[in-house]
């Protein structure tokens, strides 16, 4: 079939690429600004990660009355959340209720891919082009691409001679699946599987878990929302929102200065489990020093393994179950949060099979073999993780300045000056890219952060009458340096994590978020903006970099 011409009459102020929270937010934002934005995503529907990971069990890690949108007064207070960890389903339903609000589906194209995008040589602009065959173009491009939305490939011999179905936590079946007397395996024990094995094991005759590293995990504790703790957020939200930002992590976690190691036993012991029982992510911010110092962290490590120990009733399961210091310092690969994730190991129906010990060889017809033993089931869950932060733009043939690919540059590691915008790649920004605090942080916080300081800017450019605003070299391989320099005053980089790329064979091991703090980044973020984009090349339309 000959090759149809792609269609070349859409043009606009904005394209921004994804519809999940920040696409979203991006396109209000720009909106207001009185700019014309064409929102492109893949998927059928808004809600990015919310809409893809529909796994059963699929929660957010955060308590949902931080998790969602800030940006709106009436939003906040119409909203009301039904449990402290809102489930995939109820995230969904907020992401309708918002696209509605705002009106925000007429602007959006769903179902559709974008695969390149391309600098105009004549400097004035982005275009895309699309897997519908369409040609979009704009000044401004934004990714709204998120951080944890490209799997990584399935590095698994004999996967495609499997007879069964096989699910992916990742792009699970819009109408569900029913387990019930299927004999299940599953490979992973990441966040993803770590929230839906309980689930799979209260269906399945038997649930089959195949681990290479073990996780810590920790109790969510999660509850319908009372009416007193409604009240509160009610009578409180403005503080509470003022507490989150003013945290590293950009939630409320009650981090402080205090440190393990000038803590009595008896006292730690007792704030650990004081944070063990509140749930959710507060015990890994018990203490400054449980993001540096190794003897530090083996306190809370140890805290954790007994609670595993005293969860699990078969010793062995527990032994399994159990990450070790050696093998990374707790924290250093992302701290998952369960409910009833350990309890479900109690069950006759769920054995647990560790690769550490015998790898597997391949997956076969009926089940998969390791090198000690074959293991058969009629129905297989991957829940392998992602190739996280860069891969969705590696992917997308993202070409700048004299047609230098993004994936190339990239090769040996991300650069980008604040995580927004790259040296070489003008009129392009990134929202939470790497090199920002992103994924160590409240991901909406980091969003709405990115989306108005994007919006300020683009608004800067259009008062000045500046076609081009580019990164500066310098500015970016001196933050890129500062990245580096404080993930390395840490014990972060140890563990095989995706923050370091280390998941995905052959990926360059960079550690890529910035963990220097939500507020230090935001206070940087606005110093560069009060000192006319400082770092940053703004040029005017008669010496825009073609
Ligand atoms: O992915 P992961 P995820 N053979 O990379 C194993 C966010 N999230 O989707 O550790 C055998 O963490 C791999 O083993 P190993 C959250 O930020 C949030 O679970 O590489 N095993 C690991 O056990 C999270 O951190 C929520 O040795 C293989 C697992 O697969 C991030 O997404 C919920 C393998 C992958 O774990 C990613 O989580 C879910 C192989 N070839 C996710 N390849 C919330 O709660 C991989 N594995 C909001």
């Amino acid at each position: 079939m000959a090759e149809q011409a792609p269609k070349t009459d859409n043009h606009y102020d904005v394209i921004v690429v994804g519809a999940g929270f920040a696409g979203m937010y991006m396109l209000h934002k720009l909106r207001g600004l009185g700019m014309s934005v064409k929102v492109l995503e893949a998927g059928t529907g808004a809600g990015g990660t919310w809409y893809w990971n529909r796994y059963p069990g699929a929660r957010v890690d955060i308590e949902s009355m931080e998790y969602g949108y800030s940006f709106d007064k009436e939003l906040e207070r119409e909203w009301r959340w039904s449990e402290r960890f809102a489930t995939q389903p109820e995230l969904l339903r907020y992401v309708n209720h918002v696209a509605e609000k705002f009106d925000l589906l007429r602007d959006m194209q769903f179902e559709t891919r974008v695969e390149t995008a391309v600098y105009d040589e004549d400097g004035q602009g982005w275009t895309v082009q699309t897997d519908t065959d369409e040609e979009f173009s704009a000044r401004f491009c934004i990714m709204a691409t998120g951080c944890l939305s490209t799997p990584k490939n399935i590095d698994i011999l004999g996967i495609e001679d499997f007879k069964g179905p096989v699910y992916k936590t990742f792009d699970w079946p819009r109408e569900g699946v029913d387990f019930h007397g299927q004999k299940v395996g599953i490979i992973g024990t990441g966040s993803s599987a770590i929230q839906t094995i309980p689930e799979i094991a209260k269906q399945a005759a038997h649930l089959t878990v195949f681990q290479r590293t073990p996780n810590y995990s920790i109790p969510a504790r999660n509850a319908p929302i009372s009416a007193e703790m409604q009240a509160d957020w009610d009578a409180n939200r403005d503080t509470y929102r003022a507490q989150a930002r003013s945290e590293g992590f950009a939630a409320i976690t009650e981090s402080n200065e205090n440190l393990a190691l000038e803590t009595s036993p008896e006292d730690r012991e007792r704030e650990y489990e004081r944070r063990w029982k509140f749930g959710g992510l507060r015990l890994v911010a018990a203490y400054a020093d449980l993001l540096t110092d190794e003897d530090a962290k083996k306190t809370a490590a140890d805290f954790v393994a007994r609670k595993i120990r005293e969860t699990v009733t078969d010793p062995k399961t527990a032994g399994i179950l159990t990450p070790t210091p050696d093998m990374y310092p707790i924290g250093a690969k992302r701290i998952c949060i369960d409910t009833g994730y350990y309890e479900t190991f109690n069950r006759d129906n769920v054995s647990i099979v560790s690769l550490r010990d015998a790898p597997i060889d391949k997956v076969t017809e009926n089940g998969l073999n390791t090198t000690n033993e074959e293991y058969g089931f009629d129905a297989l869950v991957l829940a392998t993780g992602f190739d996280a932060m860069t891969g969705t733009l590696n992917r997308m043939n993202i070409c700048g300045v004299n047609g230098a690919k993004l994936k190339d540059k990239w090769a040996d590691g991300a650069r980008a000056y604040l995580g927004l915008m790259v040296a070489g790649f003008p009129n392009l920004f990134v929202v939470t890219g790497p090199g920002s605090p992103s994924v160590f942080t409240n991901m909406i916080m980091a969003i709405e952060q990115h989306v108005e300081w994007i919006a300020d800017c683009i608004s800067h450019v259009n008062e000045r009458q500046i076609s081009t605003i580019e990164a500066a070299e310098a500015a970016e391989e001196e933050w890129v340096s500062h990245v580096a320099e404080v993930a390395s005053a840490t014990v972060l980089q140890r563990a095989d994590s995706w923050y370091m790329g280390a998941n995905v064979p052959g990926k360059t091991r960079v550690f890529m978020p910035y963990i220097g703090g939500f507020p230090a980044y935001a206070e940087k973020c606005n110093e560069v903006a009060a000192n006319g984009y400082e770092g940053f090349e703004l040029r005017g339309a008669a010496e825009a970099r073609a």
